[in-house]
């Protein structure tokens, strides 16, 4: 069943640059409101358990030492058809490919620092929120 809700994480480089808060005014802009959201470090443990599922691929290890270099906001995010409409408003993975206006196409660096993560199912969605936030820490 569709929840409405999708995950987030503005990552390290897009913090570090300063990038936070544009991140976060456009997808206030797009119509979507926040739940829950923190600033947060990921240690190499937990960002190695949060991309579980990229385990088999070569930029794994890669992407866990990017994930956790540094500081990262993780959002929870409510709209209708949050995820497939959060994703359209991140752009693709890569941002060569990502199309004008999507927060990649404006902030991203390159396909491994891609400034922010978008879940890609309501299942993960759930999962993702769950494994950032406390029950307490969401508004309902
Ligand atoms: P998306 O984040 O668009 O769902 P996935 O799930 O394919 O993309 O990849 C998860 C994360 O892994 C990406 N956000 C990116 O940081 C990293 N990544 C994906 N492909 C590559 C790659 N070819 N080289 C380095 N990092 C990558």
């Amino acid at each position: 069943m569709a929840t409405n809700r999708t995950f987030t994480m503005i990552k390290p480089e897009a913090v570090a640059a300063g990038h936070g808060g544009k991140i976060i005014d456009a997808i206030i802009a797009a119509g979507f409101e926040i739940k829950a959201l923190k600033l947060t470090t990921l240690s190499k443990e937990r960002a190695g358990e949060f991309y579980e599922v990229h385990k088999e691929r070569p930029f794994y290890g890669e992407l866990v030492d990017y994930m956790s270099s540094g500081p990262i906001y993780a959002a929870i995010l409510e709209k209708d058809n949050a995820v497939a409409d959060f994703r359209a408003l991140i752009g693709a993975t890569d941002p060569a490919e990502a199309a004008e206006g999507t927060i990649r196409k404006n902030f991203a660096k390159s396909k491994a620092e891609n400034a922010v993560h978008g879940s890609d199912s309501d299942d993960n969605a759930r999962i993702e929120g769950e494994f950032h936030f406390a029950a307490s820490e969401v508004v309902a």
